[in-house]
C-alpha cells in the first residue's frame, strides 16, 4: 500500500499578498490530502535574508517551479521535510535561494508540510510537534510608521502590546483588539483631524512624535489593564536598519527632522525603554552592529532585547547573537530563511541558547493562520502577527482552534528564562 503523504501532483500559481504585491501559491498533493500554501513579503527586509525572488520576481520563480520543482516533488513522500528543504537547496544551489527564491522555497515546503499533515489527519502544530502544548503572548502593532507607512507617520517602525498574564488564548487576542479599540478613540481626541489612517499590518499611523505616540499606546494599555484585570507590556521595533544611513554613518529620524550618531541613536533607544518602562525592542540598531546590540542588552537586560535583521532566523546567525550576548530574543520569520527545516534549526538554537523565540508575520501577509501553528509546533514563546486586518486576524484565530484542539494540555506562555 503507498503511504497516505506520498505526492501525486503539485502546482503553483501566482496570487496577490496583503498589499495587493504579487507572490507565489503552491499546491502539493498527495494520494490522500491537498496542502496549500503562498509566501508573505517583507517590506523593512535585512540585508541577509533569503533572496525572495530572484530578478525577474515572482512569475520567473513560478516558471522555475513548473520546469523543474514540479517533477522534483512527485513520487517523494511530504512527510520528510529534511528531504523536500535538502531537495529545494540542491535545486537552487545558492547560500540564499538567489535563484529559485525564498519566498517559491517557503511557499513549496510549508504547502508540503500542510499536504503531509492533512494526509496523516493532523493539525500542522502537531504535525511539527507532538508534544507541543504552549499557546505563545500575541505581541500586537498597534501603532507606527517607518517603511510600513506614508510620510508623516512616526520613524519608528511599531509600538507594541502585549498580555503578559492572559487566561485563555481569546483573553491573549481580545486584549490586543481592545488596546487597538481604545488608541484609536485616544488619538481621536488627541489629533481631532485625523483619519485613523493605518499601515501595512494595521496600526495606525498618526503624524505624531514619538514620545506623543508611546504615551497613548501606553494609555491605551493602562486602559484595557483594568477592564480585563490582566497586565500588559508595551514594546517596539526600531527596525533601526531602516533609519541608518550607511553613507553618512548616523541614524535619520526624517518625521522628527533630526540625524543621531550611532552612539547618540543607542542612548536614546536605552532612555526610550527606560522611561517608557517597555518589556520589548526589536532591532534597536542597524543589522550589522553585533556590539550596538550588546551594548543594549547590557543596559536593559531584564527587557526583551530581539533581533530581526540581525540574524534574519539564520541558526548560525542566532547562535552567535546568542553566544556574544548582542540579543536574549530573536524573531522567527520562516520566509527569510526560506525553508521550516531551517526554520526550526533556527528555533532550536535559540531554545538552546535560552533566547526567546518569536515566531512573526510580514507587512505584506496572506489571509491563512500557519504561522499561528508554525508558532505552537516550534514552541516560540511570542507571536507577532498584528491586531487587525483579515489576515492578522487569521493567525489570531487559528490561535484559538489550536487552543481548542490542544483541550487539556493547553498552558498559555508566560515570559523570562529562553
Ligand atoms: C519586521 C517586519 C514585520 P517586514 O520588521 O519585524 O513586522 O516587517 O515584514 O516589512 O520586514
Ligand atoms: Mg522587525
Amino acid at each position: 500500500m503507498s503511504s497516505p503523504s506520498k505526492i501525486i501532483d503539485a502546482c503553483a500559481r501566482i496570487v496577490l499578498d496583503s498589499r495587493g504585491d504579487e507572490t507565489i501559491e503552491v499546491e502539493v498533493r498527495t494520494t490522500k490530502a491537498l496542502g496549500r500554501a503562498a509566501a508573505p513579503a517583507g517590506k523593512s527586509r535585512g540585508i541577509k535574508e533569503a533572496v525572495p525572488y530572484p530578478s525577474g520576481g515572482a512569475k520567473e520563480s513560478l516558471e522555475i517551479f513548473k520546469r523543474t520543482i514540479k517533477q522534483r516533488l512527485i513520487g517523494l513522500d511530504a512527510s520528510e521535510q529534511e528531504s523536500i528543504d535538502l531537495m529545494l537547496k540542491e535545486v537552487d544551489g545558492t547560500e540564499r535561494f538567489e535563484k529559485i527564491g525564498g519566498n517559491l522555497a517557503y511557499a513549496v515546503s510549508l504547502a508540503t508540510a500542510l499536504a503531509a499533515s492533512a494526509s496523516l489527519g493532523k493539525p500542522l502544530h502537531e504535525f511539527l510537534n507532538p508534544n507541543a502544548s504552549i499557546i505563545p503572548l500575541p505581541l500586537g502593532n498597534v501603532l507606527g510608521g517607518g517603511k510600513h507607512a506614508g510620510k508623516g507617520a512616526p520613524d519608528i517602525q511599531e509600538m507594541l502590546t502585549v498580555p503578559l498574564n492572559p487566561k485563555t488564548p481569546f483573553d491573549a487576542i481580545m486584549a490586543n483588539a481592545l488596546v487597538h479599540k481604545e488608541l484609536g478613540k485616544i488619538l481621536q481626541k488627541k489629533l481631532p483631524n485625523f483619519p485613523l489612517g493605518r499601515g501595512d499590518e494595521g496600526a495606525y499611523a498618526p503624524n505624531m512624535h514619538i514620545y506623543d505616540a508611546l504615551e497613548s499606546v501606553i494609555e491605551a494599555a493602562e486602559r484595557v489593564s483594568e477592564m480585563m484585570g490582566i497586565k500588559l507590556g508595551v514594546g517596539i521595533d526600531v527596525a533601526a536598519s531602516s533609519l541608518w544611513d550607511e553613507k553618512r554613518k548616523c541614524y535619520v529620524y526624517e518625521n522628527e527632522g533630526k540625524h543621531m550618531t550611532r552612539d547618540e541613536h543607542i542612548g536614546y533607544i536605552i532612555s526610550l525603554v527606560r522611561e517608557f518602562n517597555l518589556v520589548y525592542v526589536e532591532d534597536p540598531v542597524e543589522e550589522c552592529d553585533f556590539e550596538g546590540f550588546k551594548e543594549v542588552l547590557k543596559s536593559v537586560p531584564s527587557v526583551l532585547v530581539c533581533a530581526d535583521d540581525l540574524v534574519v532566523t539564520n541558526a548560525t546567525l542566532i547562535k552567535k547573537a546568542g553566544e556574544i550576548g548582542a540579543a536574549n530574543a530573536v524573531i522567527i520569520k520562516p520566509n527569510q530563511v526560506g525553508t521550516l527545516t531551517d526554520t526550526r534549526n533556527a528555533c532550536k538554537v535559540a531554545h538552546e541558547l535560552c533566547m526567546t523565540p518569536v515566531a512573526s508575520h510580514r507587512s505584506g501577509e496572506t489571509p491563512e493562520g500557519h504561522l499561528a501553528h508554525i508558532a505552537v509546533g516550534f514552541e516560540c514563546k511570542l507571536i507577532k502577527s498584528g491586531v487587525v486586518g483579515g489576515e492578522r486576524v487569521a493567525k489570531a484565530n487559528e490561535l484559538l482552534r489550536i487552543g481548542e484542539n490542544l483541550g487539556s494540555k493547553l498552558r498559555m506562555a508566560t515570559l523570562g528564562g529562553g
